[in-house]
């Protein structure tokens, strides 16, 4: 018996966190903050874990969305999600970055969840409806639900980079992972790289045929395209414009003891960020005279997250011991040239933080997308500011008037820092423009009736 959703989200995650007995906040994070308006938009329902391990909970509804958590027991949590997601293809995905670990064990779990959304997913879909998969946690979705649901449309779009072959052929598992997207209809990627990555592989590993953006799939065709996600322009441009928003930025200027350059970096503490390239580079250039004493600070936002793998318990030690030796070394009493916070703020203070930074550096070592440095654009109506950005973020496919920087070459990045706190107004005026124009014609609401159009075609 088909259900009643004619529009569906599968995502790992519900959209929202809960903040007490039964009473939930919608949650922070790039694919929360693109998808929701969407969902709201068109009647639909999201299916995806609540947050809480071992424990069952009926459908209900949140901020105009219907939501339907799926249950994990805390060992899957552990195997599939800290595991086999996020210790074995966020690494893999993400350039290697640090050592993807492959272990039989976590692949099993990840099958078995996969697998449950697939089951949640097909009992709750109208006949012929539309169902729009999220991210790496659930490749194998598209094919498990298409075995159980033949007539759905099936979208899949991936929120992080798709690996090159060489890199992705380490994978034990890479047979099935092609096939499971392969159960899409459409396969969605962030840039055209990542989607030729795909189509390449699925020739080689697979030995399917291809022509331009369409692989030939039995008696199917798929196609594998890039719809580079985004951001709600316009709430963040009319937001950074309210009296509070502004009376906050000057606020924290003053806090930070009115420096003549802030600094600004907001990251989920991730090893994938560059946060330790970042602040070697303005730790030398505080310590070789280049940034005088109490010219400028360097806020870093770091928001907690997936603090039970391994790796991430390890950076965070090596950040905060890097920020601790920049301040012991450089800062004076009452003056610390680096403010680290290890927090999650809310938008209000984010968006003032935005409209505060006069250098918004964002310099990841490989990043999907990067949602922060469109954020960012999104708030300089007053066409100040600017932005360091990494030339390894999906990002600068379609920021090129950024600062461009390698985040692997220290001098460069040193220089590029510099060079964006001393440009002129007329030079950031110029580049923030143009950043705007394209931020705001391809905004997130462009991006999801893309991807969208091109599903229901
Ligand atoms: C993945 C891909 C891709 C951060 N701290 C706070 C907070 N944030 C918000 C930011 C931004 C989002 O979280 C982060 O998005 P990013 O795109 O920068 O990075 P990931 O989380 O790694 O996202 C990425 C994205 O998916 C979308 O496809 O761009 O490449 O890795 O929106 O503002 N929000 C609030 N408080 C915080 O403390 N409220």
């Amino acid at each position: 018996m088909p259900g009643s959703s004619s529009f569906l989200i599968v995502a790992n995650r519900l959209p929202v966190d809960r903040v007490g007995e039964d009473m939930w906040r919608r949650s922070p994070g790039g694919l929360v903050t693109a998808i929701a308006p969407v969902l709201q938009r068109r009647e639909g329902a999201w299916i995806g874990w609540h947050g809480a391990p071992d424990e069952q909970l009926d459908p209900f509804d949140h901020d105009g969305m219907h939501l339907i958590p799926v249950p994990l027991s805390e060992r899957e949590v552990e195997l599939y999600y800290e595991g086999f997601s996020n210790a074995t293809l966020w690494p893999l995905y993400h350039d290697v970055v640090a050592t993807p670990v492959y272990s039989r064990v976590l692949w099993d779990a990840y099958r078995l969840v996969n697998q449950r959304f697939a089951e949640a997913a097909a009992e709750v879909a109208a006949p012929d409806a539309v169902v729009w998969v999220q991210d790496y946690q659930l490749q194998l979705v598209p094919a498990m639900l298409r075995k159980l649901r033949p007539d759905l449309r099936i979208g899949f779009f991936l929120h992080i980079p798709f690996p090159p072959g060489e890199l992705f052929q380490q994978l034990p598992w890479r047979r099935e992972l092609l096939e499971g997207l392969l159960g899409a209809d459409l396969v969605g990627f962030q840039r055209p790289g990542g989607a030729s990555n795909f189509i390449r592989l699925c020739r080689k590993t697979l030995g399917l045929q291809y022509q331009k953006h369409e692989i030939y799939v039995e008696d199917r065709v798929v196609r594998a395209e890039a719809f580079p996600i985004s951001v709600d322009f316009s709430e963040l441009d009319s937001l950074v414009r309210e009296p509070h928003i502004i009376a906050r930025a000057a606020e924290i200027r003053q806090e930070l003891g009115d420096p003549e350059q802030v600094l600004l970096g907001v990251d989920r503490l991730d090893y994938t960020k560059g946060i330790g390239q970042r602040l070697k580079a303005f730790g030398e250039l505080l310590a070789e005279g280049s940034i005088k004493p109490g010219e400028a600070v360097f806020v870093q936002i770091a928001t907690p997250s997936r603090e039970r793998v391994e790796e991430y318990m390890r950076l965070r030690d090596s950040i905060e011991l890097q920020v601790g030796r920049i301040n012991g070394e450089q800062g004076d009493l009452g003056q610390q040239p680096v403010q680290y916070m290890h927090q999650s703020y809310g938008r209000d203070e984010l968006a003032a933080l935005y409209l505060a930074a006069d250098v918004m550096v964002v310099t990841p070592l490989r990043d999907g997308m990067n949602l922060v440095a469109k954020e960012y654009v999104s708030c300089r109506h007053d066409l100040r500011g600017a932005l360091v950005l990494s030339e390894f973020a999906g990002a600068a496919d379609e920021m090129k008037q950024a600062f461009m920087v390698n985040p692997y070459d220290i001098d460069g990045l040193k220089r590029t820092m510099l060079s964006a706190m001393r440009a002129t107004p007329h030079d950031l005026s110029r580049r923030m423009r143009s950043l705007r124009r394209r931020v705001s014609t391809y905004d997130v609401d462009h991006w999801a009736k893309t991807f969208l159009a091109a599903l229901e075609a």
